[in-house]
């Protein structure tokens, strides 16, 4: 009977220590993986280089910085996407790596900017999911999230002149011609655009 009891309370600590140890970064209200950052920038001659700001058809290497709190490596899947101005997305990516426990690990993420998107001011969400028996687990940590601007070229100068005049349900309205959101092309939009070219 001693024995008995002695098995069961040696187990019953066992599963309490596993716990606390696989699950103590929620008892210390923290995300057990999370994306603690994510930079823009570009590969140049073999090394990553920050920068905020691109032009169409390049090649953006996004710096991701995720961290593994737990005391067992987690199998986790990163998940990338970019909206233009007007919130279209222009790009995703994703990779599943392995997070030995308790380290922070850095991943370089490629999405190359197609000719087709809105030049200006840009997003990039990035999320880990956990991944177990093969399946992504959302949520895995609150998104993390980057401004980045995307050079306004003769694309746009077409897209304002194609919308020129226009405002919503007009035939001709356009949302990426209306490059100060308010709601009209017009010579403002034009203004903005040759006044940021580069
Ligand atoms: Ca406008």
């Amino acid at each position: 009977m001693f024995m008995k009891r002695m098995y069961l309370s040696l187990t019953l600590l066992s599963l309490v220590i596993f716990s606390f140890i696989y699950f103590y970064p929620c008892f210390a209200d923290e995300w057990i993986v999370e994306v603690v950052s994510v930079e823009t920038g570009v590969i140049e001659s073999g090394i990553w280089v920050w920068r905020d700001c691109f032009r169409r058809s390049e090649t953006i290497s996004f710096k991701v910085t995720v961290i593994n709190r737990a005391a067992v490596s987690k199998d986790v899947k990163i998940t990338v996407t970019v909206c233009d101005r007007i919130d279209r997305p222009m790009g995703y990516y994703d990779e599943e790596v392995n997070l030995p426990p308790g380290t922070s690990n850095i991943f370089y993420l490629p999405i190359s900017i197609p000719n087709w998107v809105a030049g200006g001011e840009a997003v990039v969400r990035v999320n880990a999911l956990e991944v177990i028996g093969g399946m992504p687990f959302p949520p895995c940590c609150p998104e993390t999230s980057a401004r980045l601007v995307i050079y306004y070229d003769m694309r746009d100068i077409a897209l304002v002149a194609k919308a020129y005049g226009s405002y919503p349900d007009h035939p001709n309205w356009d949302e990426a011609g209306d490059v100060n959101e308010d709601g009209k092309v017009d010579i403002r939009d034009l203004a903005i655009v040759v006044k940021q070219w580069e």
